[in-house]
């Protein structure tokens, strides 16, 4: 009786953490290092991250909205003819056990007609919307407009010739 019920202490502690994450508000879905492109006013301009999913049912990215930009879409590259394109996709599957990754030359969220300027160094505010998950704002980092990720001591100038 006794090891029982020790058992099954265990297995409800082990199984409590998970249990709370999926349905708690915080953490089903984790924004990491969010960052954008400096750029000027009635410009465009990116935004980039990782979205690791902690929650046990696939979700996904279905829209993003953000003060700085009068049109947000969610946009992919794609090669069309040997040029690189970019698209506007419905939505950003974000897997269990698979983050999604928003980088250059990839997935981004495009912040289309930019209402200021957006200066190296500041943050700015990006709400994503998830299909499960719901709305969750981030403050993004604004890096220089030849940044390639943050992070980087790397290339501190970077020149930027990515096609
Ligand atoms: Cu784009």
């Amino acid at each position: 009786m006794k090891t029982r019920r020790l058992v099954l202490g265990a297995l409800l502690a082990a199984a409590l953490p998970s249990a709370l994450s999926a349905h708690g508000h915080g953490d089903a879905v984790e924004v990491v290092e969010p960052w954008a492109r400096a750029s000027l006013a009635g410009r465009n301009s990116a935004a980039y991250m990782t979205i690791v999913n902690h929650s046990a049912a696939q979700d996904r990215l279905v829209a993003a909205a953000s003060p700085v930009a009068r049109v947000v879409e969610l946009h992919t590259h794609r090669m069309d003819n040997g040029v690189m394109r970019m698209r506007p996709v419905e939505a950003i599957e974000v897997n269990v056990g698979e983050p999604a990754v928003l980088r250059p030359g990839g997935l981004h969220v495009m912040l289309i007609g930019l209402t200021r300027d957006l200066k190296a160094g500041e943050t700015v505010p990006l709400t994503l919307r998830f299909e499960k998950a719901g709305e969750r704002t981030v403050e993004v980092p604004v890096l220089p407009a030849g940044a390639s990720g943050p992070g980087g001591h790397g290339p501190g100038h970077g020149h930027g010739h990515r096609h």
